[in-house]
């Protein structure tokens, strides 16, 4: 197919190149759609394309972080190791691309800038950066929860002599740290998995803590074929089983039904002890109240907080790694070695919480404390996540309204999906839904099948747009911040609440309900005519 010229018209246009704009993309053309992608990058494969940090790796096991729409696909496609590693999973966006003949859908090295409601014609006018510009009756966003680096603003970053890393934004090219001092700023998921590596590679290694981390071991390593054939055997049960779980996966090892509050200490330790030696989010699903209640939380902590002080040697290193938040508040961590590389003699630990960074130097930072000296410095300071994409566009519905005083208080959709006042636009696992609490592939999958229904549903009854009702807005928005404070999850400051970036609207932005009652939510509107939106 040709590429399409400027302003070009399509049925469908898709922001993004992951997971969720290839199946978008294979879905609406399995619709008969007109569908087009438009991805900033110059290759597919989404957070997979950036985040080529060493170590980064899923933290979701691979038999279950993984297409379920076609069955040939997920007989044939074979995973290496327990917890896929980056590049693999890029292989696997580009199988799935070259597989379902997906390329010639998806412009590359193209950033979308905005796009326009425009009435007359009820389709929406999208612009990309490069000046070209399409009409679509549909815009999906595709665009994932966590694809807007955050780029704290360090006094005098750009003062510092050495090359500075994003681990959202690493180079392709291989980066040597070795004999380098390297700096890593950042203790959650993307520096736990680095950490251990680097560390392995630099000569000297000063990780900066603002927060401590809890993380829970993967045990990672070469996939049980064992394992595999059995899953494989009935690859559609065990989907449809996940399904059923609250994040979407581990129906091999639902939680415990019992609160943590009604067993006896020896039993809390062998519950505890034996999801650890089972790694990744296991640990959670101890007891049933883990996430739910302060007090059951608290002795899942304590748990994590001794194994802390039982593999790192110096205490008040162990002491120092400690966390002392309720743990899952912000997510857990699935580590390869993270506590124990504390113990290596090229490495410390600098507390930047007690004593903060007061800005970056020519060779290093200077805190309240003193002056660090590095020839590398690792940004792991995440993203300005689910609402950060969308808040960077221009993005204007009906009557002009933009995105950002739409949301000027916090992201105000309908199920997640929908958008009073942007109508056909839909958005895939972003806020308002349980994406960042769901094996997001699961999410996406259930948003893209949601979608197509919605918009066979149109066009079988003659209609031309859908967009949510601000009364059913308000009563999502309630709904979402109703099911967070059922949990411990407003206890801390997490990227959910967008309380790692400075000025965001507080406002817990996933839906914490679970994914099973959330998909049953989502198919009752579809059962009743799609109420709550309004359809035109
Ligand atoms: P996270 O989990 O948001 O971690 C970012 C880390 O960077 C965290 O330790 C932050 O400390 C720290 N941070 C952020 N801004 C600053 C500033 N200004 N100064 C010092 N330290 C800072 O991002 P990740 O990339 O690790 O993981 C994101 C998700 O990707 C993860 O949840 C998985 O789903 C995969 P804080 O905790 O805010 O004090």
């Amino acid at each position: 197919m040709k590429q399409p010229a400027p302003t070009h018209a399509v049925d469908m246009l898709i922001v993004g190149a992951g997971f969720a704009g290839l199946y978008m993309l294979h879905k609406a053309r399995g619709m008969g759609l007109d569908a087009l992608v438009l991805e900033a990058a110059p290759g597919v494969g989404g957070t997979w394309y950036h985040n080529r940090y060493p170590g980064a790796r899923v933290d979701i096991q691979s038999m279950e972080y993984s297409f379920s729409f076609d069955e040939a696909l997920q007989q044939q496609w074979r995973w290496s190791e327990r917890y896929a590693p980056q590049p693999e999973l890029l292989r696997y966006a580009n199988h799935v691309a070259d597989r379902f003949g997906l390329r010639d859908g998806i412009r590359l090295s193209t950033r979308m800038a905005g796009a326009h409601f425009d009435e007359p014609s009820q389709r929406w006018t999208v612009q990309a950066e490069s000046g070209e510009s399409w009409s679509a009756r549909f815009l999906v966003m595709a665009s994932g929860p966590l694809s807007s680096p955050n780029l704290p603003d360090f006094a005098g970053l750009k003062d510092f002599a050495g090359p500075v890393y994003h681990t959202a934004n690493w180079p392709h090219e291989p980066v040597d740290f070795s004999a380098r001092r390297v700096a890593v700023i950042g203790t959650g998921s993307s520096a736990v998995q680095a950490i251990p590596i680097i560390a392995r590679q630099a000569s000297e290694l000063t990780v900066f803590q603002r927060t401590a981390a809890y993380a829970a071991p993967a045990h990672n390593g070469p996939l049980d074929r064992e394992f595999e054939a059995r899953i494989k055997a009935d690859y559609a049960g065990y989907r449809a089983r996940n399904r059923r779980m609250h994040g979407g996966f581990g129906s091999l090892l639902p939680p415990n039904p019992v609160s943590a509050l009604a067993a006896s200490a020896d039993e809390r330790e062998a519950a505890f002890e034996q999801r650890w030696k089972i790694g990744g989010f296991a640990i959670l699903g101890a007891f049933n109240d883990l996430l739910l209640n302060e007090q059951s939380n608290a002795l899942v902590a304590e748990f994590v907080r001794g194994k802390i002080r039982a593999i790192v040697k110096h205490p008040d290193t162990a002491q120092l790694l400690s966390p002392t938040h309720t743990i899952g508040c912000k997510r857990l961590c699935v580590d390869s070695g993270y506590y124990d590389t504390f113990n290596r003699p090229n490495v410390r630990l600098v507390d930047i919480n007690q004593a903060p960074i007061e800005r970056i130097t020519s060779k290093g930072l200077r805190t309240s404390g003193g002056e660090f000296e590095f020839d590398a410095l690792v940004l792991a300071t995440g993203f300005d996540a689910m609402t950060g994409t969308m808040m960077r566009l221009d993005l204007r519905g009906r009557d002009g309204l933009r995105i950002q005083e739409k949301w000027h208080a916090g992201p105000l959709n309908y199920l997640g999906l929908g958008i009073a006042g942007f109508p056909n636009l839909f958005n895939i696992a972003g806020p308002g839904s349980t994406s960042a609490f769901t094996n997001v592939i699961v999410a996406i999958e259930h948003h893209v099948d949601w979608i197509a229904d919605c918009i066979a549903y149109l066009d079988a009854h003659g209609l031309h747009t859908i967009e949510a009702s601000e009364q059913a807005e308000a009563a999502w928005a309630e709904h979402v911040n109703a099911a967070a404070r059922r949990t411990v999850f407003l206890s801390c400051n997490s990227w959910y609440l967008g309380a790692n970036i400075e000025g965001k609207p507080r406002m817990f932005m996933p839906l914490a309900e679970g994914f099973p009652r959330y998909a049953d939510h989502c198919a009752q509107v579809a059962h009743d005519g799609y109420v709550g939106f309004v359809l035109q």
